[in-house]
């Protein structure tokens, strides 16, 4: 069985898949850190958990002048300074069980907790590529840089994906080689004993188990870059649709949902005010700047107050502009309208490039049921 070495796992994760191990936390208790625990981070493999010695692992780069470079886990530590970000990673099939609703797709079925939040800390990605050669030579051929984990299927392949170079490469790009997750080494499900930390890109780009790192004129090959994690339209089905024609998904749209309360719930009317929780994030290090929120449906909206850490911390400073890696918890107070006995909570988020999420899910239903970022709707019941 090559899930024989699988890492022990927190009961209170919801599985979506076994083997692979697939998992996300209650959206309940999501909200409850600003920085998501470890043991209840959402989990997403493809493939069987790779058990990595540490002393024995080494890290390829191709593509640079100079030939292939391999560097043990001391080297990375020790050649390179520790820079540390707060960076939200999101599955690109975050609320896909939403798409499913409207027609069915293909991929787990996530509620709205297939994101987190964590600290990650590693050396930069641009400061490796630099040291062994990485200048005006290569960037004038090179476009996209590739990653490899050391998890592979039963033929001997392993999960691959690639960014573009200027990510890479750029002083603003933030992309770690990670060795910590929230202070301690990467714990197995999560890439141990080093995995590349993209920020503001979906978390399929972020390749867990890192063993190569290729510079290349090239995208990945493989099969998650090619022919998955891409957008189509809604009249494209799988007789019709052709992978080459889209481009695969790197930065996220505008995302928010709801955790608090939970759909099928009841207040009380005495209450007189509901509290509303949730987070908001948007990909390309775009900043959420508002989260409106409604109890009747949408037609009344009110401003939720966000919040960058947890309760009793202090606030994180602003991240500078195009770099807000992070998402934001929010909450609200919202008064219960006079005689409704139901209500339909709704939110919905706006990020720094006014980019807004769109209303309903009909016109942004995929067949791979990705970039599910429709308004959130959670209804429950007014009790006397
Ligand atoms: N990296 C490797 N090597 N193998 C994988 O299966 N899954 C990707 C990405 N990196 C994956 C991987 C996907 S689709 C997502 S959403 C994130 O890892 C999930 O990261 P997490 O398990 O740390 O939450
Ligand atoms: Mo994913």
């Amino acid at each position: 069985d090559p899930y024989s070495a699988e890492p022990t796992r927190h009961p209170a994760l919801q599985i979506n898949s076994l083997k692979p191990f697939n998992a996300e936390p209650p959206a309940s208790i999501l909200s409850d850190n600003y920085i998501t625990p470890s043991v209840i981070f959402f989990k997403r493999n493809h493939l069987p958990v790779p058990r990595v010695d540490p002393e024995a692992y080494r890290l390829e780069i191709e593509g640079l002048s100079g030939g292939v470079v391999s560097l043990s886990l001391s080297e990375l530590k020790s050649r390179f300074p520790k820079h540390t970000i707060t960076a939200t990673l999101q599955c690109a099939g975050n609320r896909r069980s939403e798409m499913n609703k409207v027609k069915q797709v293909k991929g787990l079925n996530w509620g709205i907790a297939a994101i987190s939040n964590a600290t990650w800390s590693g050396a930069r990605l641009r400061d490796v590529l630099l040291y062994y050669g990485f200048g005006p030579e290569v960037a004038a051929k090179a476009k996209h840089v590739q990653f490899e984990g050391l998890d592979k299927d039963v033929t001997g392949t392993a999960y691959g994906a690639s960014i573009p170079l200027n990510k890479a490469v750029s002083e603003e790009g933030d992309v770690l080689l990670a060795y910590e997750m929230n202070g301690e080494d990467l714990p197995p499900d999560h890439g141990y004993p080093v995995r590349v930390v993209v920020p503001g890109v979906v978390g399929a780009r972020n390749v867990k188990w890192l063993g190569k790192i290729v510079v290349s004129d090239e995208e990945s090959k493989s099969h998650w870059q090619q022919n998955d994690y891409k957008g189509f339209s809604p009249g494209t089905d799988w007789d019709t649709v052709d992978f080459k024609s889209a481009p695969a998904i790197q930065e996220l749209p505008i995302q928010s949902a709801i955790t608090h309360p939970a759909e099928g719930t009841s207040v009380d009317r005495s209450d007189r005010e509901v509290t509303v929780k949730g987070y908001a994030w948007s990909g390309g290090g775009r900043e959420v700047v508002r989260v409106d929120v409604s109890v009747d449906g949408g037609k009344t909206w009110h401003v939720a107050k966000l919040r960058t850490s947890d309760q009793g911390q202090h606030p994180a400073p602003p991240p500078p502009p195009g770099r807000a890696w992070a998402w934001k918890l929010w909450e609200i107070d919202v008064p219960i309208p006079h005689r409704a006995q139901e209500l339909e909570i709704v939110c919905k988020a706006v990020d720094s490039g006014y980019n807004m999420q769109p209303d309903t899910v009909a016109p942004i239903w995929n067949l791979r049921g990705v970039l599910s970022n429709a308004w959130h709707r959670v209804k429950v019941k007014v009790s006397e």
